[in-house]
């Protein structure tokens, strides 16, 4: 679709047009069938291809949103956002599909709370129930806060999203919130292998679970050859356990947390 190619170059070229002199306003030129909204270089410049498809670019800061690769992800990108962008607690357009699932971002203070936020959008909490699963998520939501960053935060601050992992019901017995089963043994091939291993100690208290966003590897041993390489590959999303408040994990960084909620697509 070249009058989405068209808007990102006039985007860009705005952008570095911007960096280079920032008194100059934004250009917005006559392109049949989309309209450029902008003020100055310090706001948004936003292009509406159509009523389903609209990208901007953050002049101050560079931040892209709605930057899907073509015009087709682009017009589902914001089809599938705009069903979640009016819960008030969904982070705006952290929203993507795939396969018979959507996956969006939430503001969550604690587990219980980013459970029942992700009930109300007719979901639950993430459940991984298989490798393939995993991978996909590991690329296209928490590495590099890549959901974040689609929807326009390009924050790398250190982020844990919480997930439906937990033994609340039964200490040990590790279930989904969404009552689902997966292909692995117990979910405890999930754990990440430290937590597993060296803080036993820990898991009576702890009944729940987030997995690491951006490049944070977490503890030190991700990488030996005897810590599931097949699964992490190197990258983050190491499960770790925490109580509902993640408190742990708050009190040493107070890194960012979220909710990740999956709601069934193909209904
Ligand atoms: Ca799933
Ligand atoms: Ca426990």
């Amino acid at each position: 679709m070249a009058r989405f190619a068209a808007a990102k170059m006039v985007l860009s070229e705005n952008y570095t047009s911007c960096l280079n002199n920032s008194n100059k306003s934004p250009n917005a030129p006559l392109i049949p069938g989309i309209t450029f909204q902008s003020t100055d270089c310090s706001s948004l410049m936003s292009a509406t291809i159509d009523k389903t498809c609209s990208i901007s670019l953050d002049m101050s800061n560079g931040a892209k949103t709605g930057w899907a690769e073509s015009f087709d992800s682009c017009q589902s990108f914001n089809l599938i956002a705009q069903k979640y962008n009016n819960f008030d607690f969904v982070v705006q357009n952290a929203a993507i599909n795939n396969e018979c699932s959507d996956y969006v971002i939430l503001e969550a203070s604690n587990w219980d709370e980013a459970q029942q936020r992700s009930q109300s959008l007719g979901g639950n909490l993430v459940t991984i129930n298989n490798k393939d699963e995993y991978s996909w998520l590991q690329n296209n939501v928490w590495a590099k806060n890549e959901l974040l960053s689609l929807a326009g935060d390009n924050s790398q601050e250190s982020t844990y999203y919480f997930t439906g992992l937990n033994d609340v019901a039964k200490e040990g017995e590790y279930v989904w919130a969404s009552g689902e089963t997966s292909d692995f043994n117990n979910n405890e091939d999930l754990i990440h292998r430290q937590n597993w291993l060296a803080q036993q100690h820990m898991a009576n208290s702890k009944d729940y679970f987030v997995i690491g966003g951006t490049n944070d590897k977490g503890f030190t041993d991700y990488v030996q050859n005897d810590y599931r390489p097949d699964l992490y590959n190197g990258l983050s999303g190491h499960l770790t356990w925490v109580d509902n408040e993640s408190s742990w994990l708050k009190n040493n960084g107070n890194p960012r947390h979220f909710g990740l909620a999956e709601i069934p697509s193909c209904k």
